[in-house]
């Protein structure tokens, strides 16, 4: 796109979406330009801030005319530079973040309606007000979106009871490449009636169309919560308290999170939460919710049993809403930590559940041999077999040949590379190289038909 055609296209943008739906001050767009990891710092042309599905529709319509990309961007929250624009002082951001409106919230259906912009913690709060749950939960809640949470396929705290968001979409609406709305709104529990398309749009990261609505699904509100705190001595132990939790709590349990002492360590070193246990090798982090009376009677025989059989050292089950709100502050504190203590090189991948400890000691034992002086932290869902196996690494040792380390042995185990945060930029070139090529080639045709131009988010999830 030549100087003329942008400046063009910038004029045309104003004119229609008004002072308040576009940015073009470099202070004004600096905040729209870079991933919260500052890992891909890019130069839109400008920031358009639609109001309405109808002006980001025209938003759409108006940059393919001009041919140019469109970088679809809600709370800028993501990890793998999804949402952020490349360098070439061409693309436009497109922000979500003036559609913020929750259209219904039905507490009898189970349902809850909100627009792309909706930050997930208002969201949680509307359904928390009629006394239902909306079941998607993680560390940047409070300023995620609907519509990035829904177009990364966001997997988070709770995916152990509820799946992943894609398992909470029920309907959605969405503006395709050539600018024409797709209204699928249904807050349907049923709907077997022909192709599942919005399963499409679910985490394919901008690059498919523009989520601006979405309808999800809501649970009942569990009158009772259990949450504790156990330190353990080794990921096999781990292993085995999540067997017993499955046992004795089955379906009761939302989350199962295992915490190595070093990611504890940096919480506490960068001014976090205490932990009320003392040091360990490991932790876990067990929740689980019923509004059957004997709830906590469970959980407190499970700690107890843990302890008897020596798989957890110590443990303390939270006595209040505001001690578990603490316990779960040191989990939800890891990532600030880690960004804190220096350069993280950051993998999140999922393994077979029961593979997990044999993946650690693997992943450790070529880390030591391959990239000596590199730290492993590693926490995550064991739960959902999700491991963050983040690397603290040293200055020389380049994040790809980190990436490959820990990749390899993943691909050994027969894991995915991306868990739950997508694949963006970051992970791009990655996935061709642990993917098939017929899955890759499938990926390129779907991408094709809905979006031949290549205007919709390039270069993410798949290379250019
Ligand atoms: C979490 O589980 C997030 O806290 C972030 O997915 C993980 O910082 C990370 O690597
Ligand atoms: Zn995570």
């Amino acid at each position: 796109m030549s100087p003329e055609t942008n400046h063009d296209l910038v004029a045309r943008l104003a004119a229609r979406l008004g002072p308040a739906g576009l940015l073009t001050a470099e202070s004004d767009v600096a905040p729209y330009a870079v991933d919260w990891r500052r890992l891909f710092p890019g130069r839109p042309a400008c920031v358009a801030r639609p109001a309405s599905t109808g002006e980001v529709a025209e938003v759409v319509r108006l940059c393919r005319e001009a041919g140019a990309a469109i970088v679809p961007q809600g709370g800028n929250t993501g990890l793998a530079g999804g949402a952020a624009p490349d360098r070439s002082g061409t693309q436009v951001v497109l922000s979500l973040g003036r559609m913020a409106a929750i259209r219904a919230v039905d507490p009898v259906g189970l349902t809850l309606t909100a627009e792309a912009g909706c930050v997930l913690r208002t969201a949680q709060d509307a359904a928390a007000a009629v006394n239902r749950v909306l079941p998607i939960s993680f560390a940047a809640e409070g300023s995620a979106m609907v519509g990035g949470v829904v177009a990364t396929n966001a997997g988070g705290l709770n995916v152990v009871r509820h799946g992943m968001t894609r398992a909470n979409v029920l309907g959605l609406e969405v503006v395709l490449a050539d600018g024409s709305v797709v209204a699928g709104l249904r807050a349907l529990r049923k709907d077997n009636a022909g192709y599942d398309w919005k399963q499409l749009f679910v985490g394919s990261e901008g690059t498919l169309g523009v989520i601006t609505a979405a309808v999800l699904r809501l649970s009942a509100r569990p009158r009772h919560v259990a949450t504790a705190l156990l330190a353990v001595p080794d990921p096999e132990a781990a292993l085995r308290l999540f067997t017993l939790a499955q046992d004795e709590l089955g379906e009761a349990i939302q989350a199962f999170e295992l915490i190595s002492g070093l990611s504890l360590a940096l919480v506490a070193r960068h001014g976090g939460p205490r932990n009320p246990l003392g040091p360990s090798p490991w932790y876990v982090l067990v929740e689980a919710a019923s509004s059957l009376p004997a709830l906590r009677e469970a959980a407190e025989a499970v700690l107890g049993a843990a302890l008897e059989q020596g798989d957890a050292q110590d443990g303390v089950l939270a006595e209040s809403g505001q001690q578990a709100a603490g316990l779960w502050a040191l989990r939800e504190g890891i990532t600030e930590a880690e960004a804190k203590e220096g350069r993280g090189v950051k993998h999140d991948v999922s393994v077979p559940i029961a593979a997990i400890p044999a993946f650690l000691a693997a992943a450790d034992r070529a880390l030591a041999d391959k990239l000596p002086g590199a730290r492993p932290n590693a926490f995550g869902h064991m739960g959902d077999g999700n491991i963050h196996y983040n690397v603290l690494a040293t200055a020389d040792q380049a994040g790809e040949a980190v990436n490959a380390v820990v990749h390899d042995v993943v691909e050994a185990f027969g894991g995915s590379i991306s868990a739950e945060h997508g694949i963006g930029q970051y992970r791009a070139a990655e996935l061709v190289r642990r993917r098939t090529p017929e899955e890759i080639a499938l990926a390129r045709r779907i991408k094709a038909a809905l979006d031949p131009e290549g205007l919709l988010n390039p270069g993410k999830v798949l290379p250019l």
